[in-house]
């Protein structure tokens, strides 16, 4: 099923049992985080506040937060349907021959309808209204947060060079009712963009998005090259263009669908202190200096859903949209090193502080050189531990991954120290964006690799012992 906007989706978790309706007044500053965070870190439900104090919108939020729901907001039974589907689209072999040229033909055919498609008409622009962001239920997240923050906004600029498109998910402190902060890290497509803006001496207009369809709202959180519109790959997720409508008052196209538009710029001289927030890394970013968005106008359905997140202590909503990237992003890792298995960013590294990697290994140094194929391609770049399994091991299976680490490994031999940029989120590191990473390489080491002792066997048991006690398992009275 396509989810026209996002109250489909609000629709299909009703049905499915995975959301629950509060009716009572909750106040958006802190009370709703207390309430979300029990409910995500016990497997609990979307949850839709109806009544939220000091607005007329209800608000969503937790609609992402858990594996089914992930699935059921990306259309698929499991995230590694996409990977397959993006695999067999990227497989040359599959558009050789004439009965696999017939089966690709739907592939391709599926490819023509990611583009965006313009529209006049928009129900994100049923009512258009003044700039007043008192009346959104915006929610301040934490005691020490630095004020009120738009948690789930798709931020949409136009590169003034090419054009193109881009929508990234940057959260926005809100600081009167017209001027929130623009939180696009330097290394972001946003950040970039407006860099061009800045040399150019000119305003930049920005829209943002609140509230569409689900994959359009997780396309803006992907890493995707800085050439690729979220949009197109939206439209590829949904499998139907995603439909856009010209802003009132500048030249951008935004998703028609969504509940909220604000429409505005940001001022390139103009930066301001921002933060501090509780983030994903389970501590506060601390304040700092960031650009200022400036909302002239607001468009939006008659009746939208304001839909909010709040990051914290892991496991939160926003893990399982890394998830959806883990899974996702995994056949083109896979096209460009081969020699990848399988790979796991535990939710306890919040993304950019680990990965696990499995690996053919299939030459001395191997480990070492997908670490660094790693730690050189785009926002991998943050990763500051790495972790090399052989391909036997499932790296989902800390505990397996662990006994490998804590018993393969010569420190002196196999972990390498590198130098480089980091996530600005980064709190250990000694400089702002710039720091150190770990690799280690936890596989099995060959002599080629300076182990001139003879690497013993890992202990098993004999296959036809294993039947035996299969066979005889009730006999023994267990
Ligand atoms: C809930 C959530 C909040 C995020 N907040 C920010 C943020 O404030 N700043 C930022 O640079 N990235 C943030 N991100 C990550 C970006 O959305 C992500 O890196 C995305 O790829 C950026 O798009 P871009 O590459 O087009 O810039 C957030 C992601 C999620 C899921
Ligand atoms: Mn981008």
């Amino acid at each position: 099923m396509l989810y026209r906007d996002l109250q489909d989706f609000i629709n299909l978790l009703e049905q499915k049992g995975e959301l629950k309706r509060i009716p009572v007044e909750v106040d958006p500053e802190l009370e709703i985080t207390e309430i979300t965070d029990r409910v995500v870190k016990s497997g609990g439900p979307a949850l839709l506040f109806e009544k939220v104090k000091g607005s007329e919108f209800p608000l969503l939020i937790n609609a992402f937060g858990s594996y089914e729901r992930m699935n059921l907001a990306l259309n698929v039974e499991s995230l590694d349907d996409i990977a397959r589907e993006i695999e067999e689209l990227m497989d040359i072999s599959n558009y050789i021959g004439l009965f696999n040229k017939i089966k690709s033909a739907t592939r391709l055919a599926r490819l023509a309808k990611v583009f965006p498609q313009k529209v006049k008409h928009a129900p994100c622009q049923e009512v258009i209204e003044e700039p007043n962001l008192e009346r959104l239920p915006i929610l301040k997240c934490w005691p020490g947060d630095g004020g009120k923050f738009i948690t789930l906004p798709l931020v949409i600029t136009r590169d003034p060079e090419t054009g193109s498109h881009n929508m990234g998910m940057y959260r926005m402190q809100v600081y009167d009712e017209k001027t929130t902060g623009m939180h696009w890290h330097i290394h972001k497509d946003g950040s970039e963009i407006y860099q061009k803006y800045k040399k150019m001496g000119v305003k930049m207009p920005v829209a943002v998005a609140i509230g569409c369809d689900p994959a359009t709202i997780y396309a803006s959180t992907a890493p995707l090259p800085k050439e690729i519109d979220e949009m197109v790959f939206a439209g590829f997720l949904r499998k139907a263009p995603v439909e856009v409508v010209k802003c009132k008052t500048c030249d951008i196209y935004v998703p028609a669908n969504a509940e909220f538009v604000l429409e505005g710029y940001v001022d390139v001289d103009e930066l301001r202190e921002e933060g501090p927030f509780g983030d994903h890394t389970g501590y506060y970013s601390v304040k700092d200096f960031y650009p200022v968005f400036h909302l002239t106008l607001i468009t939006r359905k008659k009746n939208p859903v304001y839909p909010a997140t709040v990051v914290g202590k892991p496991p939160m909503e926003d893990c399982y949209l890394g998830k959806a990237t883990e899974r996702i992003f995994l056949p083109f890792l896979k096209k460009l090193f081969p020699e990848i298995v399988d790979i796991n960013f535990p939710l306890e590294g919040v993304f950019h502080n680990c990965v696990i990697v499995s690996i053919k290994k299939k030459y001395p140094g191997h480990a070492k050189k997908i670490m660094h194929a790693l730690w050189g391609i785009g926002q991998m770049m943050y990763t500051k531990i790495i972790v090399v399994v052989d391909e036997s091991v499932d790296p989902k299976d800390v505990s397996t991954v662990a006994w490998k680490v804590f018993n393969n490994v010569d420190p002196k031999r196999d972990v390498v120290i590198v130098d480089g940029p980091l996530d600005v989120l980064d709190h250990a590191s000694p400089f702002k964006h710039y720091g150190s990473k770990m690799g280690i390489d936890a596989t099995k080491k060959w002599k080629e690799e300076g182990y001139e002792r003879e690497w013993p066997d890992e202990i098993e048991m004999s296959p036809e012992i294993k039947e035996l006690v299969d066979r005889r398992w009730k006999e023994y009275g267990f």
